[in-house]
């Protein structure tokens, strides 16, 4: 039989986990949640993948060079230094002067980032009575109106009432964005006039939540202001005055990170994961990005589950984040 380093034709080759089995059953139903996270991260998938078979290809033994060129492939994915590392030295502990095949490596590298993703199970917390409230927090940009049209699209399809305040009132722009997907996804709207106080939108938004018996109150923010402690302030003051009205809200605080952005969505993101008190993140823009690597270090830096993840920009573009189908996405171990 000809030098195959893709494949292993001896029988101790590891056990397929659960996650590995799942993937090769919604393979067969690419327009599953899997599908969908393999086409949106396609960048990302097939510049690691390229880099990896051309790295296993000529049947190398893994010496210091081989982990040297594996350690590069997987931080040009973003994944971060200390991820990368770990996978480097996860992969010369146990193959350390043998033949590496591709299977070898990539369940080395699943199981080495499903470890250092483990996130519980990443659910929105709800209220126990009354309107479930989630504020919505992110540098401008980053995607926080469109992750809340497709928060309110995931909410409705349950059956569920959705009341949005217009928080970002920086830009009368952004209120008439929500406006528009208000309307499209059947969820009432609160707005205040431009530049008027997004504390008392955010007030009046869970107001109507109760008032209404609505299940669920989105509130957005602006990304922006003149000086960041000034919207740091505000941020406190939005969820000062909502719990006003309800006293444990906001049940959630997520944060909308730009993934292709890469690196750089972690450092415009610090502030805001400390003063706005966050819960949760949502890692837009998923899609498109060649950085899709990001979402590892971003789970291990703010030590908060990424609940949901950006897809495209329509709104089904969205599905809850799970941790196994990210990583068997990421290695395209199919052949
Ligand atoms: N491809 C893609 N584009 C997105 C996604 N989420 C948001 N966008 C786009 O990013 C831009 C900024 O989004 P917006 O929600 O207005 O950001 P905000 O300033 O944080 O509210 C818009 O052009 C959106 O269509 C996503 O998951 N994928
Ligand atoms: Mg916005």
């Amino acid at each position: 039989m000809p030098w195959n380093p893709f494949k292993k034709n001896n029988d101790d080759a590891p056990a397929k986990s659960n996650a590995e089995t799942s993937q090769t059953a919604s393979e067969e139903a690419p327009q599953g949640v899997m599908g969908r996270f393999k086409s949106a991260m396609r960048k990302t998938v097939t510049m690691l993948n390229t880099d990896i078979r051309d790295l296993v290809k000529d049947g190398r033994v893994v010496d210091d060079e081989f982990l040297d060129e594996l350690y590069m492939a997987l931080v040009r994915t973003d994944m971060g230094v200390a991820p990368a590392q770990k996978i480097r030295d996860d992969i010369h502990t146990r193959f350390r002067a043998r033949k590496l095949f591709f299977d070898d490596l990539t369940a080395t590298a699943k199981e080495t980032i499903r470890e250092l993703m483990d996130q519980g199970d990443g659910n929105l917390a709800s209220a126990a009575s009354g309107p479930t409230v989630i504020m919505v927090v992110g540098v401008n940009g980053a995607g926080k109106t469109t992750s809340i049209a497709k928060l309110t699209h995931w909410f409705r399809e349950q059956g569920k009432s959705v009341v949005l305040g217009a928080g970002d009132t920086f830009r009368a722009a952004a209120v008439a964005q929500l406006s528009v997907w208000a309307e499209r996804m059947g969820a009432e709207i609160v707005t205040g006039r431009e530049k008027s106080d997004p504390a008392s939108v955010g007030y009046k938004a869970v107001e109507a939540a109760v008032s209404n018996n609505a299940d669920v109150c989105i509130v957005d923010t602006a990304g922006r202001l003149q000086t960041q402690s000034n919207l740091m302030e505000e941020l406190t003051r939005v969820r000062r005055v909502m719990s006003k009205v309800v006293p444990d809200a906001p049940h959630e605080v997520l944060l909308v990170l730009d993934a292709t952005a890469g690196q750089n969505a972690i450092s415009q993101a610090r502030g805001f994961s400390e003063a706005a008190g966050c819960t949760g993140i949502v890692l837009a823009k998923l899609d498109g990005s060649a950085k899709g690597g990001v979402a590892i270090p971003i789970r291990q830096e703010f030590d908060l589950p990424v609940k949901f993840v950006g897809l495209g920009e329509s709104h089904e573009d969205f599905a809850k984040f799970n941790v196994d189908q990210f990583v068997d996405a990421l290695f395209d171990d199919i052949m």
